[in-house]
């Protein structure tokens, strides 16, 4: 088929055609064969808002999905193509940050792969979030297109008016194809608008936040960190739900609701906070369509449910009515009521939607007019329960419930893995593709010299693998014999890189006073700071500098390697997670509502170093101690040194010499030549007198579990025996069993 195809677009032979015409002869296919397997809808649907779908690239993932992947490969191979080098032709599409976007691409994944009816709904960002480039060991930010002419993009003839205060715009509607794994296709539906003006942007990622109809769709995420920021988010928040609500709204009537029923034609996760302007925009949609008002909330409350993914007040928002009254003033009465009714009903002043500052509490719109708030991991959700949201629990115990994250096993084994997997399918069967609990069958060889061993050479062929592609994309050497240990997630202060970073100091002096370790140790961060977090910046500041120090260093650089990945994205998580020996997951305990990037590591044998905090804990029960590396103090303790403020930094510093150490090395001479003095010295002051997530609490106990893994990485018997252990319980983790979970308990569809 992929012969036709290529002689009609091009007039050329598969042989004759470059990657280039072969990528677009392949997209033209699997788009074909992707509608195709479009389903009409049934009664009732799934709609997954979210203002981020981290979908990476699309091509094999939909040749894996549509049962093609092996046959075009050996095709392509038999006429001296690579697939490999044909994928490199995709630009990955820019519309996620991190893991909250990547679950959503999972999710679709899932949804559609189990065959259940559900769509995606988002915006199209032209520019997405920024490309990073590092800069004298500073991260810049530059745009990063990634729309062409050709593309997964497949425009509809479809438009919704959205009025904002001052001026109407009118959408466009595309869609990308979610294909199911021999399954059938949803969609995912991105809107965005006709203005839209690519050229304003000048000088990296900079333009006019207040020109709304020619920057409304080009960046996820604009900086809010000035008013004309906020209400650009607000724009943008509106024009997404908006959009979503007319068009569900339009979809359930031609399906025959009579709007009085839409709970049985659609069910509404709400994604995060950011589309929660979704339920005041339904309820006036309903009561213009002649319901009243205490039954259009009604309806929409059993219509929406909520998802928390962060227990962090910056994500949890709060728009200034002052705000909401520039940019859409028609639902502030609607808002205004909703918050007299929780009065109302409730005397508790903190779960009120206004509060005393005239700021409206997006979650509390969410949990008190919604049916469901779920948590992403047992502990996170615990968490809510009794801390963050203990006081709305008290009030609706029964909407909180816990669905534990997962991720899709046919982007992040079978894709990602393809010896793995392969090997895997030889041993047990291809049952694991679709059950992936069929994973534990491996469990039978954990005494089989042969299967151990081979397990260590796939690990090694991978790490070869991941040294040739970061060698011949971004120049960096590695070495395929030293341990990889790898921290791959945003940069955030509550994650720790900066620990990481103090590892680093404190392994190079180690080096430097003559104590070198048995095999040689490879850290390689991948991070993306937002950009106006200035400290986030710091931290990569900081861990540039190392590697340019250490890198040079000839005494260390035997032993010792540090590896910035430039722009980290899905497609190099995608090389770098079969590759790693050693996954970092060392978040202060309690902050990290679940993590999946531990998930991946895991499913593809890496051995986690970790916190007990998010979904690690549920990683722990299952591998058992001996397969995972847990320090550092438990949620409970950390929560109690928040709440009795009896956390110092400084006592950590001034009592233990080898800490201060560290630390002081940021301003030492050393790095302050390589570096900048501002940013070091920011850091400095940051580490010693604030420390908010508590950095020198852990990172004692942090060096010594580290140490102890490095160790034990020598032992290959013993590490060989862990991979599989954590290869076979990775099962759970599938986001198909995290969807079940949702349709049974939230969407039943
Ligand atoms: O930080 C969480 C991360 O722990 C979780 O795995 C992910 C998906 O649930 O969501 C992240 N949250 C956000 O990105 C913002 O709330």
């Amino acid at each position: 088929m992929l012969v036709e195809i290529l002689q009609k677009k091009y007039n050329k032979t598969l042989k004759e055609c470059s990657n280039e015409e072969i990528y677009f002869g392949l997209l033209d296919m699997t788009k074909d064969m992707a509608e195709k397997k479009y389903k009409k809808d049934t009664k009732k649907k799934i709609y997954y808002i979210s203002a981020e779908f981290l979908i990476g690239k699309l091509l094999s993932n939909n040749l894996i999905n549509l049962g093609i992947y092996d046959e075009i490969k050996e095709e392509l191979e038999q006429n001296g193509k690579s697939i490999a080098e044909v994928e490199n032709i995709e630009l990955e599409p820019s519309l996620g940050n991190g893991g909250l976007g990547r679950l959503a691409a999972c999710f679709l994944d899932s949804i559609a792969s189990l065959g259940l009816n559900g769509d995606g709904i988002g915006l199209n960002y032209h520019f997405g979030l920024f490309r990073q480039v590092f800069k004298d060991c500073l991260q810049k930010e530059t745009i990063n297109p990634w729309i062409t002419d050709e593309s997964w993009l497949i425009k509809r003839d479809k438009s919704y008016t959205v009025n904002f205060k001052d001026f109407t715009v009118k959408s466009k509607l595309y869609d990308i194809a979610v294909t199911g794994y021999d399954n059938r296709t949803n969609w995912l539906h991105l809107f965005d608008i006709e203005t839209v003006d690519e050229s304003i942007v000048k000088e990296g990622i900079s333009f006019e936040k207040a020109d709304i109809e020619k920057n409304l769709t080009l960046f996820l995420y604009p900086d809010d960190s000035d008013e004309k920021g906020e209400l650009l988010r607000i724009y943008q928040q509106y024009f997404m739900v908006s959009n979503a609500a007319q068009m569900i709204l339009e979809e359930c009537i031609l399906k025959g609701s009579n709007l009085h029923d839409l709970y049985e034609f659609a069910v509404i996760q709400i994604n995060d906070t950011h589309p929660t302007m979704v339920i005041p925009e339904l309820i006036r949609l309903l009561m213009e369509r002649g319901i009243e008002m205490d039954e259009a909330i009604d309806i929409v409350s059993k219509t929406c449910a909520y998802t928390n993914h962060t227990i962090l007040s910056e994500a949890l928002e709060k728009w200034p009515i002052k705000y909401l009254n520039k940019v859409v003033p028609h639902l502030l009465p609607i808002i205004e009521v909703l918050d007299k009714k929780v009065r109302e009903k409730f005397e508790d002043p903190t779960v009120t939607i206004i509060d005393e500052q005239e700021r409206v509490h997006m979650a509390h719109i969410d949990i008190h007019y919604g049916f469901s708030v779920n948590g992403v991991a047992a502990l996170h959700t615990e968490i809510l329960k009794q801390n963050e949201l203990n006081n709305f629990y008290k009030i609706y115990p029964e909407k909180f419930n816990n669905k534990t994250n997962g991720i899709t096993f046919r982007r992040w084994l079978m894709h990602c893995n393809y010896p793995l997997t392969a090997y895997l399918t030889d041993l047990i069967g291809d049952g694991f593709k679709k059950d992936a609990n069929q994973l534990e069958k491996l469990l039978d060889y954990k005494e089989d010299t042969n299967v151990l061993n081979t397990l260590l050479d796939i690990k090694y062929d991978n790490k070869k693998a991941l040294k040739e592609y970061l060698f011949k994309t971004q120049g960096i050497e590695i070495d395929e014999n030293s341990i990889f240990d790898i921290q791959i997630k945003r940069l955030h202060e509550y994650k720790r890189q900066q620990m990481n970073a103090l590892y680093i100091i404190h392994k190079y002096l180690e080096i430097k006073n003559g104590k070198k370790p048995a095999t040689p140790i490879t850290l390689i961060f991948g991070a993306k700071a937002a950009p106006a977090y200035i400290i986030a910046k710091d931290i990569i500041h900081l861990i540039l500098c190392l590697q340019e120090l250490i890198n040079s260093d000839k005494e260390v650089n035997p032993y010792l390697k540090v590896v910035m990945v430039e722009n980290y994205n899905v497609t190099l998580a995608e090389k770098l997670i079969p590759a790693c020996d050693i996954s970092e997951q060392i978040s202060l305990a309690s902050k990290e509502a679940s993590g999946t990037g531990n998930m991946k590591f895991m499913l593809n044998g890496a051995i986690t170093l970790g916190t007990m905090d998010g979904a690690n804990v549920e990683i722990a029960e299952l591998v058992g101690k001996d397969n995972i590396y847990i320090f550092g103090e438990s949620s409970e303790e950390v929560i109690s040194h928040y709440e009795n403020r009896d956390y110092v930094s400084k006592d950590y510093y001034n009592k233990d010499e080898e800490i201060r150490q560290m630390v002081d090395f940021i301003v030492s001479d050393t790095l302050m030549n390589i570096g900048k003095k501002e940013n070091l010295e920011r850091l400095f002051n940051e580490l010693i007198n604030k420390d908010w997530f508590m950095t020198l609490l852990d990172i004692k106990e942090y060096i010594q579990k580290k140490e102890e893994i490095i160790a034990d990485y020598e032992d290959r018997e013993k590490w060989s025996k862990m991979m599989l252990e954590n290869i076979s319980k990775a099962g759970f983790f599938s986001s198909d069993r995290t969807i079940l979970e949702y349709n049974q308990d939230i969407w039943n569809v």
